[in-house]
């Protein structure tokens, strides 16, 4: 191969793994588009936090589980609990490896705004929270037992959420965490089998009806990161064919 040939598919091969590593790196909680929710992609679902919007246009809320004790915080609709916002654990998703968890926005808007969409925001500085900010854009917080803090896997800031009707059999937004962020996840759940995980969100340009989200159990999917690796390799192996049949003919 000449060298400035190898030079530069060095570079190619350079620049997409810094670009799929800067991705990945930009949040914990990543938009998955090849989830199937109808049929048997899904399994159980809870609505673990139902968002209204407040002041006028921007909603916060997050449910807490500091000190062992569920309570919801913010701009969120009533109750305070099941079936509307809740706490919720591996054991009742039927989850045993955390890249089996995701988590499904769903958003109605008033008159009729189609799309639906709202635009994630920092947390707000709500109630309790200054300290570790349980609400941040889709944020995804994971506590002890006894309500000790341990993880929280957070979306992007300033994501556009757009209601696709059509994209994931018309049943919202489907988010899961990356790879490393499942790991390790999934290595605190081996610790502690016995972890309660909540959610708060952030959004603005809400209106209208309430905005769900409820975490369910997917098959999980190869993350874009390991995809584009992927393509890369095949890319390489094309190449390899045809400088061999190249070769061949020659
Ligand atoms: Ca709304
Ligand atoms: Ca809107």
């Amino acid at each position: 191969m000449p060298l400035l040939r190898k030079a530069g598919l060095m570079a190619i091969a350079f620049f997409a793994f810094t670009f799929a590593g800067s991705l990945t790196a930009r949040a914990d909680l990543i938009q998955l588009t090849n989830v199937q929710l109808s049929g048997q992609g899904i399994g159980a679902t809870l609505t673990v936090l139902t968002l209204q919007n407040g002041s006028p246009t921007t909603e916060s809320a997050y449910v807490s589980y500091v000190g062992g004790t569920q309570q919801t915080v913010g701009d969120f609709s009533p109750p305070p609990g099941s079936p509307k916002n809740q706490t919720f654990t591996f054991g009742q998703l039927g989850i045993t490896n955390a890249n089996q968890l995701a988590l499904v926005v769903n958003l109605a808007e008033a008159n009729n705004e189609v799309p639906a969409q709202v635009t994630t925001v920092a947390d707000t500085g709500l109630a309790g929270d200054s300290a570790a900010n349980y609400a941040n854009s889709i944020t995804l917080n994971v506590f002890s037992s006894t309500g000790t803090l341990l993880q929280q896997h957070s979306l992007a800031v300033g994501t556009v959420l757009t209601q696709d009707q059509s994209g994931v059999g018309g049943s919202g937004l489907v988010f899961g965490l990356t790879a490393p962020q499942a790991a390790a996840l999934q290595a605190l759940f081996l610790a502690q089998p016995n972890i309660v995980l909540t959610v708060g969100a952030s959004f603005t340009g809400a209106s209208g009806g309430n905005d769900t989200i409820q975490a369910v159990r997917i098959q999980p999917v190869p993350e874009p990161m390991t995809m584009l690796l992927f393509g890369t390799g095949l890319a390489g192996v094309a190449a390899k064919v045809r400088r061999r049949r190249k070769a061949a003919k020659a």
